[in-house]
């Protein structure tokens, strides 16, 4: 039976490639940090809380991450754990390096010096790119330019992955992942924040959303999809780097439209005001990946489709509030 280990299991990717990896035999171990009021929901809403082994670290202390991988001497490393929310990199910009950009050094020189066989995926992402693209796209040679500490934290990670291949002959991947949503992505997030609170409109709950930069477009696909590309990276021949998209962008307006009107509300301008504590200092204006790469050489292509998913995502909402 093959191991994985995950750091960020209790997030929403930890937790879908979780249940992705049990459902393929594997045993799975999740790294978990110690926190006051620790929150399994993620796994609990899978269906795989009691079905995961948790041991105890944080990425930001190397000696709980030598302690882990001598423990398990896993086949497969999964490094989703980060500081992910980019609003918030600009007001903690040291956490947010310390954990994805230093953080991930201390996992790789500690597999490096401990089980150096394991394979190594590291959870990049299209904020990289800033707001640069090849052709319209932004594909595997599309030049980076991060515009937030949480893109610059990702980028150092991801050289370092690289690095750490090309030094040392281990296998690290980089899996440069698009914006992924499911039914639990934080609520912090554009489109768990817009799920919720059209439900929450559509029961009476409340009247109102307010929003930041309604002109940005996204590429966004379901995590559901998007973590069966992590495992196929980690199964090929050679480590290498993919981008994972869907190569569909969409608006913040499109993305309302579709929610509000999943609840039969067509006016939904009526319901949005724009609060300028959620815009950012610097902005990604539009990404749309090219995931011909992926396609290719993994044999990987989303399934769900961005209607698909927003409906998805209101309809789990509306049933947990009405619980
Ligand atoms: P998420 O829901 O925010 O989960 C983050 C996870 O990291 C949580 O389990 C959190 O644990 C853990 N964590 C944070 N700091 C830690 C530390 N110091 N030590 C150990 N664990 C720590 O993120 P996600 O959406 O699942 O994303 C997974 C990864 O993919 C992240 O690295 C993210 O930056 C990257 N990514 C995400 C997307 C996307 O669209 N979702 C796209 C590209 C890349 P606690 O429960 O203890 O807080
Ligand atoms: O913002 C705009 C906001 O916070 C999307 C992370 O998983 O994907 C995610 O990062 C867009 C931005 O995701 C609000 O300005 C408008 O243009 O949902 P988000 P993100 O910043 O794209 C990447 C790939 C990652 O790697 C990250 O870890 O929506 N927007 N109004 C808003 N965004 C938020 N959060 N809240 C608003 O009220």
């Amino acid at each position: 039976m093959k191991k994985a280990l995950i750091t960020g299991i209790t997030g929403q990717d930890g937790a879908y490639l979780a249940k992705f990896l049990l459902e393929k035999n594997y045993k799975v171990y999740g790294l978990i940090r110690r926190i006051v009021n620790r929150d399994f929901s993620n796994l609990e809403y899978l269906g795989i809380a009691n079905k995961v082994d948790f041991v105890d670290g944080d990425l930001t202390d190397e000696a709980s991450l030598i302690n882990a991988i001598k423990t398990i001497r896993p086949d497969e490393v999964y490094n989703l754990a980060a500081q992910s929310f980019v609003g918030t990199s600009w007001d903690q910009p040291l956490v947010t390096s310390e954990i994805n950009g230093l953080g991930t050094l201390k996992l790789l020189n500690t597999i490096k010096n401990h089980w150096p066989s394991a394979k190594f995926y590291q959870a990049a992402t299209s904020e990289m790119f800033g707001n640069s693209a090849t052709d319209g796209f932004q594909d595997e040679n599309t030049p980076f330019h991060p515009r937030s500490p949480y893109a610059i934290s990702k980028l150092f990670a991801y050289w370092m992955t690289v690095n750490f291949k090309e030094s040392f002959g281990m296998f690290c991947a980089n899996g440069i992942l698009f914006n992924h949503e499911s039914p639990i992505r934080g609520k912090e997030f554009v489109t768990r924040k817009i799920s919720d609170g059209v439900a929450k409109i559509k029961l009476g709950l409340a009247t109102e959303i307010k929003l930041g930069n309604l002109d940005a477009q996204r590429d966004w696909g379901f995590a559901g999809d998007y973590v069966e590309a992590m495992w196929l990276m980690l199964q090929q021949e050679e480590a290498d780097n993919f981008v994972i998209c869907t190569g569909q962008t969409h608006s913040i307006r499109e993305l309302l439209a579709i929610a509000f009107q999943h609840v039969g509300i067509d006016d939904w301008d009526k319901y949005i005001s724009i609060d300028p504590r959620f815009k950012r200092p610097a902005e990604l204006h539009a990404l749309t990946g090219k995931n011909t790469k992926a396609k290719n050489i993994l044999g990987w292509e989303p399934k769900l489709s961005f209607e698909e998913l927003i409906k998805m995502m209101v309809d789990a909402d509306l049933e947990r509030l009405k619980k």
